[in-house]
């Protein structure tokens, strides 16, 4: 039985759970939670798929998860030798690099380009005006990490080496979106972060998750 993924493919979450399914050729269903309808705040969602109330949420045979990065990991280590190699679970050197920069997205660059995102996208879609101050504060934290990543990817190809990994593919759904903003310089105006994003958005696998990603909801 093929494993299901729970959420609506324009999620960012989901989609970072996309990413890797397709890197490794893993067959999935993808189960789709009705935001609108509140359908991730019943109480069998809540029970059974993420007590959160939240997307993604993943179900393999009896196993239940969420929290997308921990999903993909799962993925990954599960399937290991399937596809690409992005977590280097073979070389504790290459292994931890890609730790340390997993730990740099979620911690550093998630919340001012998810901030900046939702500022820009999604208030305007729920009919609430955006807070500029919002952007602008976050888009100056966002420079500094972009700074470090611009500096790092001088050095590299990727994030933790010369090898894509799941530390490069964690970033590509809030980046995706984050180009559709007036902020996307932010991006093109860092020559290696923009070579980097490129590259990565651009891999087979990446250009068929991101044809789904249609931004009509929330993101
Ligand atoms: C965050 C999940 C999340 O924010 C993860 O899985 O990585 N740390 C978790 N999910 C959002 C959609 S992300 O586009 C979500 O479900 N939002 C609806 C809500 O909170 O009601």
């Amino acid at each position: 039985m093929a494993l299901k993924v729970y959420g609506p493919p324009f999620s960012t979450c989901a989609a970072r759970v996309l990413f890797s399914l397709h890197e490794m050729g893993v067959d999935y269903e993808l189960v789709p939670v009705n935001f609108s309808a509140g359908e991730h705040k019943q109480p069998s969602y809540l029970a059974t798929k993420n007590p959160f109330g939240q997307v993604p949420a993943l179900e393999d045979g009896d196993l239940t998860l969420f929290e997308s990065r921990a999903i993909t990991r799962y993925i990954v280590t599960k399937h290991k030798g399937m596809g690409a190699d992005l977590l280097r679970l073979d070389n504790p050197n290459k292994s931890a690099l890609v730790g340390v920069w997993m730990e740099v997205e979620a911690r550093n660059f998630n919340e001012p380009i998810s901030a900046i995102v939702h500022q820009i996208l999604v208030s305007p879609l729920l009919g609430v005006t955006t807070d500029d101050q919002v952007v602008e504060t976050n888009a100056e934290k966002l420079s500094k990490v972009l700074d470090v990543y611009e500096e790092r990817l001088s050095k590299s190809k990727y994030l933790a080496g010369n090898f894509y990994s799941l530390a490069d593919l964690h970033h590509i759904p809030y980046i995706h979106y984050f180009m559709k903003t007036p902020k996307a310089s932010l991006i093109s105006s860092r020559p290696h972060v923009k070579a980097w994003w490129d590259d990565i958005s651009s891999r087979p696998a990446s250009k068929k998750v991101i044809e789904g990603m249609t931004f009509g909801e929330k993101a």
